[in-house]
């Protein structure tokens, strides 16, 4: 059995580590740990939540789980009632990247270690946070950018869905498409808004990018699958082919967009792995054991087209 297995094993059995070192079972009590999520406004939202949630299970941690419904001010709410619990640690998804000194300042008068996983936060102090799990969206980004750019041959108009307003993965994707883009004059982003990483306000957007734009649209970035997802129904509902007459890029890799390649209406996405279960609950373990964590971890991700599609739709964990 490793390490990891061995961690897992014996943290689901505290009376078993009582009974080993011969103290009173009260002492070796279930580790209590606080997750501040966004909310579940997206298929990747759903895959990390289950990825938290079954790796906490498997280690017999108390998971206190809180859905802000893409709110910073519940997840603010929820942080400080992790903080009045007496909460372990605390692992929080930041729904945007400002607005959290004054309660990672009251987390850290606690004593209370926090792990972000997912998006990161701009403060003036980073011993606020332990660690940052995240994907390097900026490279995200980049590879969106590099793939539409050889697909269009260096020429087109394209239309971009942003994720949610003032978002690390928002700006980031933002800013790496840019980058790549940049390197080629002939191709023009005519329209840019968010669509909140949903695809209902994906397919809103689209349709009012159409209404505007029509035939003039050569290619669709979108932030994300679901809001991919949305702008492809829209497509069809304006008697266009999704994949042929437009041709859409997006970021994630969920199986609805594997889905939608396998049947040519998506022809892009760029991975971003959700499954920070195991990774998030390491740094914890390492953070209450005083060990040095390091202050970001990059997940790693792959870029998918249609035909590496059909090979991988098979193995996709989510
Ligand atoms: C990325 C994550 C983003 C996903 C979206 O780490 O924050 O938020 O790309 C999700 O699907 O809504």
């Amino acid at each position: 059995m490793n390490c990891r297995k061995l961690a897992r094993f014996l943290s689901a059995k505290p009376l078993l580590i009582a009974a080993l070192f011969c103290l009173p079972a009260h002492a070796a009590k279930k580790q209590v740990i606080g997750f501040s999520q966004i909310g579940a406004e997206s298929a990747w939202r759903s895959a990390e939540t289950e990825s938290i949630r079954s790796e906490a299970a498997a280690r017999g941690i108390d998971l206190r789980f809180s859905d802000a419904q893409q709110k910073q001010e519940n997840q603010i709410k929820s942080i400080r009632a992790f903080v009045a619990q007496h909460v372990d640690a605390i692992i929080i998804a930041p729904v945007v990247e400002t607005g959290w000194e004054p309660v990672l300042r009251e987390v850290k008068r606690a004593k209370i270690p926090v792990v972000l996983v997912d998006r990161g936060i701009r403060v003036s102090d980073d011993s606020l946070y332990a660690t940052l799990i995240a994907s390097d969206f900026v490279e995200e980004g980049r590879r969106a950018g590099d793939w539409l750019a050889k697909k269009l041959n260096g020429k087109g108009n394209v239309v971009e869905l942003q994720g949610t307003t003032g978002a690390a993965p928002a700006l980031d994707r933002k800013k790496g498409f840019e980058e790549s883009i940049a390197k080629h004059p002939g191709i023009k982003v005519i329209k840019s808004q968010s669509g909140d990483f949903t695809r209902a306000k994906g397919k809103e957007v689209m349709e009012a990018f159409l209404k505007a734009e029509g035939k003039n649209i050569n290619a669709v970035y979108a932030h994300n699958d679901d809001m991919a997802l949305g702008a492809i129904q829209a497509i069809e509902e304006a008697g266009l082919k999704p994949g042929t007459d437009i041709i859409v890029v997006s970021i994630d890799g969920v199986k609805s967009a594997f889905e939608a390649m396998v049947t040519g209406k998506l022809n892009c996405t760029v991975e971003c792995n959700p499954l920070l279960g195991p990774a998030a609950f390491d740094a914890i373990e390492a953070a209450l054991s005083g060990k040095p964590v390091p202050k970001k971890t990059i997940v790693q991700d792959n870029v998918f087209d249609q035909e590496a599609a059909k090979n991988a739709i098979a193995s996709r964990k989510y």
